[in-house]
């Protein structure tokens, strides 16, 4: 082999676990299945029209929202991909209101898994980037037949986190909690292969990203923040900043990672009875954790997001994340 040969995520894996023991038989299994089953769903949202997935199902999900086919397709292919291996001991989901059991018939491991299957599942029918995020956690000693209060634990304890994102190219961007590695799906071979090992944040930016249609509902510490970068050159920040606004969290952030930016779905009147738009458990830590990794920041404004002690398991929190520099400057104007 060339120093050169592609390094696929299972060889990525293997060495993880050999040179660093910050990995077991059982996570890097997990992770493995995690991948294949967005390669699947990979697959699901590239046929489009053609595959009949596209448009709602009828049903709401415990949030209240509109299920697409695709956000129950994606959600049965994770689930029925996880539950056999004996590496977890349940799973949750932004689709399911309560965690799902392992099935007895099968045996049980040490992690919980949460995710949501389908982020941004708003754009599959106008064919804009989605993805999938996950979190894996340990569950708590002693505990065998998990339930919610066993996945409500803090970001900090995260053993691992990713995303895939489902673009142009399907890349699966993951922390093991030693920095962060972004793996791209080759379509032909099947597998995810390394693309850019221990990625990091640029901590300067002039790129922010935020629903603009929210600002009458946002807070002063966000008016202020907001209005000095759109003031650009004539305000006090003095230089011009640029705006973008996927609306899928997963594309917005991955942005982020790969150039710099700053991501804001702050508390407003809207959603200040929630607590929030974005959901904590799996959209919040997972991607926090992933940030902060790549030398970013992440907080809810007042302090560190990976430090919120979950009350719920579809808990929603203010998200400030980015470029840590720029996410630095937002919660001092929150803490003033
Ligand atoms: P959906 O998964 O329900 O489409 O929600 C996506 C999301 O949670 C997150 O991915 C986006 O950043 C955010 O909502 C978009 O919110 P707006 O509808 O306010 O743009």
């Amino acid at each position: 082999m060339t120093e050169h040969a592609p390094i696929s995520l299972s060889q990525f894996l293997i060495e993880e676990q050999r040179a660093k023991g910050q990995i077991n038989a059982d996570l890097r299994r997990l992770i493995k299945v995690v991948a294949s089953a967005c390669k699947r769903i990979s697959i699901a949202v590239s046929k489009g029209a053609l595959g009949g997935v596209l448009g709602n199902l009828g049903t709401t999900n415990v949030q209240g929202e509109a299920q697409k086919k695709l956000d129950v397709l994606s959600n049965e292919i994770l689930l029925q991909a996880n539950e056999w291996g004996g590496h977890l001991a349940a799973i949750a989901s932004e689709e399911m209101d309560d965690p799902h059991p392992i099935p007895h018939r099968y045996p049980k491991g040490e992690y919980l898994l949460v995710f949501d299957p389908l982020d941004g599942s708003s754009n599959i029918d106008v064919n804009v980037s989605v993805g999938t995020i996950f979190s894996v956690l340990r569950c708590p000693d002693g505990v065998v037949e998990p339930d919610e209060s066993a996945f409500l634990q803090r970001g900090v304890e995260q053993v691992a986190a990713g995303y895939a994102v489902y673009g142009p190219s399907t890349q699966l961007v993951l922390t093991l909690g030693d920095g962060v590695n972004v793996f791209t799906l080759d379509r032909e071979q099947g597998s995810f292969t390394l693309t850019e090992r221990n990625t990091k944040i640029p901590e300067e930016t002039s790129e922010f990203a935020i629903n603009m249609s929210n600002q009458r509902h946002w807070e002063a510490p966000m008016q202020r923040y907001v209005s000095e970068l759109v003031a650009g050159k004539t305000g006090p920040r003095e230089r011009d900043f640029n705006m973008r606004w996927v609306a899928s969290m997963v594309a917005d952030v991955h942005r982020i990672l790969t150039r710099g930016g700053i991501f804001m779905y702050p508390v407003d009147e809207k959603c200040r009875a929630a607590g929030g738009r974005l959901r904590l458990m799996y959209e919040a830590n997972p991607m926090a954790l992933i940030v902060e990794q790549a030398g970013g920041a992440a907080t809810n404004g007042l302090g560190r997001i990976l430090e919120i002690q979950p009350q719920k398991l579809h808990q929603r929190v203010p998200v400030i994340l980015g470029s840590r520099r720029e996410v630095e400057r937002v919660t001092a104007y929150h803490q003033d």
